[in-house]
């Protein structure tokens, strides 16, 4: 009766180094050239080739010298390139027009950017500056986020300005932060073959990092134990020698429980500990009373394999740990994530070689797109907007007063609830679809309704853009040059494969066409993405994160820089054009402009800090009236909001609809059985899907993914309780029942139609 499901199945096949040599794009027709790029989607950011012809993408090469993932790609990458030439690409602007067939109609470039203009000072003039809030994403290269942060300051002098890595990965960074003082992974990639130990905690790889995978596996063969901490035994999990069954939103217990195992058996590095941190005591008086009886109670996960991990770890010689949304998506994801650095720092195992540590980047410019001043209370290079002399740097590069520079705005969530009362009253949006991927989302369709006007920026109408009065038709990845950081820190380089089409424009340009037409265009008359990124060199320089010593040739040259680049002269630090970059962090003797010498953190005293990462049970918690917990998340073949992949037919088909992913045994209690329709229903409401019934999820757990609008949306069942320091939706678990239903939900007649 149970069911593996066969996707799974297929991913596991899929990516084998044989990826490369056995596919190809479309064998029709010859390419005017190719061009070596990147993927548009996951933080991965696998290097490709694109065959153009006629400017159009027609399909691709591997590109097997790009070190990271050799020519490998997954499902995603492969069929990429099918949504350029989609019937519903914007090559337009269109407007809104309950008149109009499908509600918009097509308007002139030019009249779009001067509508928009318009609105914009008028609501500005009648309501102040901070009535028009502008939301970013982290699929934008970093010069087009740099250059957003700097409108939202500059042009618009809004304090309301945020991104969707809001909330994908704001716990990570804001524990990196906390506990080094920089907010990037550790390593290269390429350290883990050889590692000892790898511990994947809440993290899908093989469907949401697929060439990690290959690394594991790589790592594997010469020996390394993996050990995987997640709800679900997820395809990574099946072949893991250690697997932790934990409860959603209990993973701060356990990494308390495994550390006081380790500090009991004297499994930790005191040496390590004395010379390079502070604040060891205070964990360890706290991981006191996570005694294995009382981790086990909390986090579902045997005793025997609590200690298990702790011998697994606390005895190896070097290892990688890493994390993803699983521990992060959560109310308590700034603690989860402490929690596990507390687990790294405790081990003495990094800065060196085989040793890493680091969150995995979910966007494409995930990394990237959180450095730059597209945040809320951030401004260029990691600097902090509430800081004088960061702030002063910044107003000497832009060339405006220090006092014109707001500050800190509010989180992207927050900024809904400021829709909804009727403060924030104008919105710009770039690369978010917040209708499909807040949490609660009926309450976002309803802010989103109120605002006197929405603009939003995309290729795609998307869900959210459905309720926007203009959508100014921006640019694929391919459409555009720029940089983005991937998943272990190396900046690497998209490449213009085609130009826009049609009225569509660089968004780039689009966001300066508004600063024209608003009269205001002092510091956006760049003229390619090149010269931002100069700027953005000048801007970052002296931050955590200095790219000033990155330029397009190095990146070209070296197939990636890794940032920063510091010279090791301890008397200046001043990163040299000459610096290769820094593919590990924290080894012993580096230099940082924070530390000077002192050490290898990002601290004065050059110390890493340990912080108490203490649980809290989750907000909306499984309870008597809601007793499953409801956990959502990804799927191989879609991505995010869907808005790119549901258009995407070969990516469709290998997983048409939404599931409810739950065990046999609660299938079989609730009366429920494999593909029949079942309803979960929350606090906030409930949809109805048909049950995928497994053995690979815990009998107290479902599982829904989160990649389609309205009635199949997962976000309608979320709870909108957020993290208090990092802001990040409690995403990963909230409290739900499931019944069987009645009978199909209504739009399963049009679904089951076109089968
Ligand atoms: N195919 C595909 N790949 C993607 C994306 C995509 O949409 N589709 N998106 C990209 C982006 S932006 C991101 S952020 C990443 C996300 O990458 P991941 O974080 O790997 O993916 P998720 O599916 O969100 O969740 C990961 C795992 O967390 C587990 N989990 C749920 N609750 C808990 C918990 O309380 N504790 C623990 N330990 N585990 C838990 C889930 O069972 C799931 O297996 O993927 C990137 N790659
Ligand atoms: N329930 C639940 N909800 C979640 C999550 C979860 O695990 N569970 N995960 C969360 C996470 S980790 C993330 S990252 C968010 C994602 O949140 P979303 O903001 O929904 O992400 P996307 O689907 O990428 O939507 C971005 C929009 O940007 C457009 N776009 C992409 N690239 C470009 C570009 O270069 N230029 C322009 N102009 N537009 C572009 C796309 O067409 C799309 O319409 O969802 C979050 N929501
Ligand atoms: S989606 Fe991610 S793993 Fe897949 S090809 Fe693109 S960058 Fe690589
Ligand atoms: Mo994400």
């Amino acid at each position: 009766m149970a069911t593996i499901p066969v996707d799974d199945l297929e991913i596991t096949r899929a990516f084998g180094p044989h990826l490369s040599a056995s596919i190809r794009g479309p064998a029709s027709g010859e390419p005017d050239k190719l061009v070596k790029t990147h993927c548009c989607f996951c933080g991965q950011q696998c290097g490709i080739q694109l065959k153009v012809r006629n400017n159009e993408v027609i399909g691709f090469e591997p590109w097997e010298e790009f070190p990271f993932n050799r020519g490998m790609l997954c499902p995603k990458g492969v069929k990429r390139y099918l949504q350029g030439s989609h019937p519903d690409r914007l090559l337009t602007a269109v407007r809104r027009d309950p008149a109009a067939p499908g509600g918009f109609r097509a308007m002139p470039y030019a009249e779009a950017i001067a509508l928009a203009a318009r609105e914009i000072a008028r609501l500005q003039k009648e309501h102040g500056p901070g009535a028009v809030g502008v939301l970013g994403g982290a699929s934008l290269t970093t010069e087009k986020t740099y250059l957003l942060g700097k409108f939202a300051r500059v042009c618009l002098k809004t304090p309301y300005i945020d991104y969707n890595g809001r909330l994908c990965m704001v716990s990570a960074g804001a524990a990196n932060k906390k506990a080094f003082g920089i907010d990037r992974t550790t390593n290269p990639w390429s350290d883990m073959v050889g590692t000892e130990v790898i511990w994947v905690a809440g993290s899908n790889v093989a469907e949401c990092s697929p060439i990690t995978t290959n690394y594991i596996w790589q790592a594997r063969e010469m020996g390394a134990k993996v050990i995987v901490q997640d709800p679900r035994i997820t395809p990574v999990a099946r072949t893991c020698d250690l697997y932790l069954p934990v409860k959603p939103g209990r993973d701060a217990a356990l990494f308390a429980g495994v550390l006081q195992i380790m500090i009991e058996k004297g499994w930790v590095d005191r040496d390590f500990i004395d010379a390079h941190t502070v604040g060891f005591d205070k964990v360890e008086e706290y991981c006191a009373q996570w005694t294995p009886a009382r981790t086990a109670e909390v986090t579902g996960v045997p005793e025997r394999s609590l200690r298990a991990a702790a011998e697994m770890w606390g005895t190896a010689k070097s290892s990688f740990l890493f994390h993803a949304r699983g521990i992060e998506h959560h109310s308590n994801g700034v603690q989860n994530s402490l929690g596990t650095i507390n687990l790294v720092l405790a081990s003495g195992r990094i800065g060196k070689p085989k040793c890493g540590y680091g969150t995995i980047v979910g966007q494409a410019n995930g990394q990237g797109g959180r450095e730059h001043g597209q945040k809320c209370d951030q401004l260029p290079g990691w600097r902090d907007i509430s800081n004088p002399e960061h702030r002063k740097y910044i107003a000497s590069v832009w060339g405006v007063e220090e006092a014109s520079i707001p500050g800190p705005g509010v989180d992207a969530y927050e900024m809904f609830r400021k829709i909804d009362a009727g403060e924030i009253k104008g919105l710009i949006s770039i690369c978010f679809n917040p209708k499909i991927s807040l949490p609660d989302n009926e309450f976002i369709a309803r802010a989103l309704e109120k605002l006197e006007f929405y603009v939003a920026i995309d290729f795609f109408l998307n869900d959210s853009a459905r309720h926007a009065d203009l959508i100014l038709p921006g640019s694929l990845q391919e459409e555009d040059e720029g940089t983005v950081t991937q998943v272990e820190g190396r900046v690497i380089k998209i490449n213009e494969a085609v130009q826009c089409p049609g009225e569509a424009k660089r968004d780039w340009v689009i966001i300066q066409d508004l600063a024209a037409a608003l009269g205001r265009p002092h510091g956006f008359t760049f003229g390619s993405a090149r010269e931002i990124f100069e700027e953005l060199r000048v801007a970052s320089k002296g931050g955590v994160a200095d790219y000033s010593g990155i330029t397009y040739e190095k990146i070209e040259q070296q197939m990636g820089v890794f940032w920063p680049c510091y010279s090791h002269d301890p008397e200046t630090g001043a990163p040299t054009p000459d610096h290769p970059g820094t593919p590990r962090l924290f080894e012993p003797g580096s230099y940082n402009p924070v530390a000077k010498g002192a050490g290898p953190f990002y601290f004065p005293d050059g110390r890493a800090r340990f912080n108490v990462a203490d649980y809290r049970a989750p907000v909306d918690d499984a309870s008597e009236d809601y007793p499953l917990f409801l956990t959502t998340g990804r799927v191989v073949s879609q991505f995010l909001s869907g808005t790119q992949t549901r258009r995407i037919g070969p990516l469709v088909k290998q997983y048409p609809e939404p599931r409810i992913e739950m065990h046999p045994r609660l299938a079989e209690k609730l009366g429920i059985a494999d593909k029949e329709w079942a309803t979960c229903e929350t606090r906030r409401g409930e949809i109805t899907l048909r049950a995928m019934v497994v053995t690979t999820i815990r009998p107290d757990t479902v599982f829904v993914p989160y990649h389609w609008p309205g009635d199949k949306s997962a976000n309608r069942l979320t709870v909108a309780a957020q993290d208090p320091i990092s802001k990040i939706p409690q995403y990963k678990v909230c409290g739900c029942r499931v019944r069987k239903a009645a009978g199909p939900p209504p739009y399963a007649a049009t679904h089951e139609a076109q089968q």
